[in-house]
């Protein structure tokens, strides 16, 4: 091991995860549901939804991979030669634990956790943390890690100037409509997350607020989508419930800024884009949608500044 490894911080950066090929995507259904396999209804619907994304590409992974490189530049740019940036998928390969023991393997003895998903949730990221935290306790790394920057003001920054930008694409779109909402929504998750007082649903509330403020935005709400396809119920309203209900009282115009999430993906681009399109053109609404951040550089030195300041953190 080289002497300069073993002083160089390794930083894993973990991520959703998505399939390599149409091929992967019924291993891919599998891990997500813990090892039971998808009946041949759900595997079909999935790929059905993966298909209708421009053809079945798994944007994903690019848009992962990007902010992976564009973390690492940012790094260096901040503390040269000082940060190593390894992948850790929490569905697919590289694996978190893939992730980790690559580190070990090039020497590294100290590292940061961040995951691409802002808020903190005990089903989400905090799920990410227990799984890198135990691979690297064997390993004999010393981890720490970024809970979450759901307020950090470059993050809220990015996204203001997002929403200011949707706004007016919507203006334009709608013909000036005024009677205009602003979504902001994320992926749901198990109602029983309630019962653990988990923070989620108040992160994405403080970024919803924050962000309305700073873009002077005064009519807006929160909804969730993606729910699950379980028997447990999930937190709502979804979007699809909410949008029949805006035009019961009279909106035209929609945007939705799905604040949860940090890249294009199915979620996105196929649950937004596709399905929440459909149903507001069937209500008569104009709906647009926020740019992702994707590798934006404000939200790269909000991953940058978030490592460092956590690797600080300890060190006091
Ligand atoms: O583009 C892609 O290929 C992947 C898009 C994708 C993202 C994503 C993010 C989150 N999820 C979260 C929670 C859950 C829970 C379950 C669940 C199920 C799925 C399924 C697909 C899927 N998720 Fe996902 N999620 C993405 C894709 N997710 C596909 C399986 C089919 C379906 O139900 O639609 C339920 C698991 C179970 O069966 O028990 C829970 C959360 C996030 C946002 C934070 C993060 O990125 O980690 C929370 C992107």
């Amino acid at each position: 091991m080289s002497e300069h490894k073993a002083k160089q911080i390794g930083v894993l950066v973990m991520s959703y995860g998505t399939p390599e090929s149409m091929d992967d995507v019924e291993a891919y259904y599998t891990h997500i549901r813990r090892g039971n396999a998808p009946t041949p209804e759900l595997l079909a619907e999935l790929k059905g939804r993966y298909e209708a994304i421009v053809g079945g590409v798994f944007p994903l992974r690019e848009n992962t991979n990007g902010q992976v490189a564009g973390l690492q530049d940012k790094l260096e740019q901040l503390a040269p030669g000082q940060f190593v940036c390894y992948q850790g998928l929490k569905h697919a390969k590289p694996y978190i634990e893939d992730g980790v023991e690559q580190m070990a393997k090039a020497g590294i003895k100290q590292a940061v956790g961040i995951v691409l998903a802002p808020h903190f949730s005990t089903m989400s990221v905090g799920s990410y943390i227990k799984r890198a935290q135990d691979k690297a306790a064997e390993q004999g790394i010393e981890m720490t890690f970024v809970k979450q920057y759901h307020l950090h003001p470059k993050l809220l920054k990015a996204l203001t100037e997002r929403v200011e930008d949707g706004l007016r694409r919507l203006s334009d779109s709608s013909g000036g409509e005024e009677r205009v909402k602003v979504l902001f929504s994320a992926h749901s998750l198990p109602v029983k997350i309630r019962e653990v007082g988990d923070p989620y649903e108040q992160q994405l509330l403080e970024t919803s607020a924050a962000i309305a403020e700073a873009a002077n935005v005064k009519d807006w709400q929160f909804t969730w989508q993606s729910a699950g396809r379980t028997r447990d119920p999930w937190l709502g309203p979804d979007i699809l419930e909410t949008l029949p209900v805006l035009a019961e009282e009279g909106v035209k115009a929609v945007l939705v800024a799905p604040v949860g999430f940090v890249s294009d993906h199915l979620e996105v681009l196929y649950d937004l884009d596709i399905e929440a399109q459909a149903a507001s053109k069937e209500l008569d609404m104009t709906l647009e949608r926020i740019a992702m951040l994707n590798r934006d550089p404000l939200y790269m030195e909000t991953l940058a500044e978030s490592v460092i300041e956590a690797l600080d953190n300890r060190k006091e």
